[in-house]
């Protein structure tokens, strides 16, 4: 029913030039991002922080769409206009999350299954009245000597592949987010082997389950070696095994790949995505942009402080991190680009 403006927006959420910015974090996260500089953990306090974020004047060149959390996509701006709005009338799609989180794995000591399939047919129904065309599940996946276990991957697959179906069938777009955590000490090889068993086990679900794969985005995580492995590897090597992986596991159909940060520094995110598509751009089936939550948000958050003053120069900064990872998207970004902006 929805086939044509499902991979319409699919391919407008990857377009050339511009990414996704994830502002979706659930109240407990965005609460230890206060609490951690000392901004009131109030609902008043989100809304604004939204605000700031969202009426940031000329974004809407760097971003296809944002991600909202349920509290979120409910608000407005100070002056009473639907975020929701805000968003179509800057060019920015609207995005929902609509996982309930990641709880632990019944049976998979160390593991977790990410939940909220119960009524989610309902929500969606509802989240596209609101005006959200695509939305984002994320999978939460461990690494260690033992872990991920094949019954870990299948379960999160599974319930990945579950949400992308009932997406497709009211209208949004999944974004299909199956996270390998950095935490740990996990060399890049390791990495690599278990982004491509994720990744293969993910698809085989999708396609089990008569996912469309034109109608949905991939947001992946980088194979990247845990932030404890002793040994550092170079941002090619970062760029070759990321996009190896994803030549062995995603198939061409998919429009595009947009990646989390996963608690990189937002320069490292950036140039990670520039080398990318500095390297293979154009030779790739899909598009290679960003879905950053921390990477585009951090110093723009440290700048607001939760002050009113501080409003336009913290939109600067976000204004100037979305810019440089569009650019990153067409593997255009030099570090040049940052001197005397922010
Ligand atoms: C992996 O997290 C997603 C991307 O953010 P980063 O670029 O910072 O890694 C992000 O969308 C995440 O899912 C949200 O922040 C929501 O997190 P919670 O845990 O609150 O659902």
């Amino acid at each position: 029913m929805y086939a044509q403006e499902l991979e319409a927006t699919a391919k407008a959420m990857v377009a050339g030039g511009k990414g996704i910015a994830a502002l979706d974090e659930s109240y407990k996260t965005c609460n230890q991002r206060f609490e951690k500089l000392g901004i009131p953990t109030t609902e008043a306090m989100r809304r604004a922080y939204r605000e700031m974020l969202l009426t940031t004047a000329g974004v809407g060149e760097f971003l296809s769409g944002a991600i909202l959390f349920d509290e979120t996509i409910r608000q407005s701006t100070r002056d009473g206009l639907p975020f929701t709005k805000v968003m179509i009338d800057a060019g920015v799609i609207p995005g929902i999350k609509v996982d309930t989180g990641a709880k632990p794995l019944a049976g998979g000591p160390g593991e977790t299954i990410a939940e909220g399939l119960d009524g989610l047919r309902e929500r969606i129904a509802e989240y596209y009245k609101m005006g959200a065309r695509f939305a984002k599940w994320r999978a939460v996946i461990n690494v260690s000597d033992r872990l991920p276990s094949r019954y870990g991957i299948e379960t999160n697959a599974h319930a990945l592949a579950r949400y992308a179906a009932l997406c497709q069938e009211g209208g949004l777009v999944p974004i299909v987010e199956p996270e390998v955590l950095m935490d740990g000490n996990h060399t890049l090889d390791r990495s690599y082997e278990v982004h491509l068993e994720v990744l293969k086990t993910v698809f085989n679900e999708l396609y089990r389950q008569g996912v469309k794969l034109n109608q949905m985005v991939l947001k992946p995580s980088m194979v990247i070696p845990g932030v404890d492995c002793p040994q550092s590897v170079s941002v090619e090597a970062v760029a070759d095994a990321t996009v190896a992986c994803l030549l062995n596991c995603v198939p061409a159909l998919v429009p595009g790949c947009a990646f989390l940060s996963g608690g990189q520094s937002d320069a490292l995110a950036t140039v990670h995505l520039n080398t990318m598509n500095a390297i293979y751009r154009g030779k790739l089936p899909w598009h290679l942009t960003f879905s950053y939550g921390r990477a585009l948000q951090k110093p723009a958050l440290e700048k607001w402080l939760g002050s009113d003053e501080n409003v336009s120069a913290a939109q600067k900064i976000f204004y100037h991190r979305a810019k440089y990872n569009g650019a990153a998207s067409l593997g255009e970004y030099r570090p040049e680009m940052e001197i005397g902006l922010v």
